[in-house]
């Protein structure tokens, strides 16, 4: 009796530190839009691409018309970031820019218009060597940062993501 007591505080226990452990995870990438838009702003950070070629205002991208609307990722804490890959729709051009206070913020990847594979709809592009959709224009010298915003600076008037992830490395405090 007193066994199965134990067993079962431990279960409750594992069951809690599970949720705990969950929900602190799910929380530490957010992202936030401004402007106007289509879609939910999560659905760039949910971990799940288009089909490349999918139509630029799929369900599973955030679309919108002009330049004015921006989006910022806060990763949660400052990580080093050598390498990203984004999904975007093919004939536009987009700024990706970095940050660590969520104020300043810096150049880190220009998105072209002509890059990719993909001649219609989305496609999926990597700064990081050695994949099918890497673009050699797109590598960068690993940055220090917390914030990412991404916004389209020039196309067809019809833009649109589905997906920005990053390689996040924990910054170490020995030098
Ligand atoms: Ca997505
Ligand atoms: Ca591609
Ligand atoms: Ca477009």
């Amino acid at each position: 009796m007193k066994k199965s007591c134990t067993v079962k505080l431990l279960i409750l226990f594992v069951v809690v530190f599970v949720a705990f452990v969950g929900s602190a995870w799910a929380a530490e990438i957010s992202i936030k839009g401004n402007g106007t838009f289509n879609n939910n702003e999560k659905l760039i950070i949910d971990g799940d691409f288009s089909e490349q070629g999918a139509a630029w205002d799929n369900e599973k991208c955030v679309w919108w018309n002009g330049t004015s609307p921006y989006f910022v990722i806060d990763l949660g804490a400052v990580y080093q970031v050598p390498d990203l890959v984004l999904q975007v729709d093919n004939n536009d051009n987009y700024q990706v820019d970095y940050s660590v206070d969520g104020t300043t913020f810096t150049p880190l990847v220009t998105v072209k218009a002509d890059s990719g594979e993909i001649e219609w709809g989305m496609d999926t592009l990597s700064s990081a060597p050695g994949n099918t959709d890497t673009i050699e224009g797109m590598a960068f010298k690993p940055v220090i940062a917390r914030f990412i915003k991404i916004y389209a600076t020039e196309g067809d008037d019809s833009y649109s993501i589905s997906e920005i992830q990053f390689t996040m490395n924990p910054v170490s405090e020995k030098k």
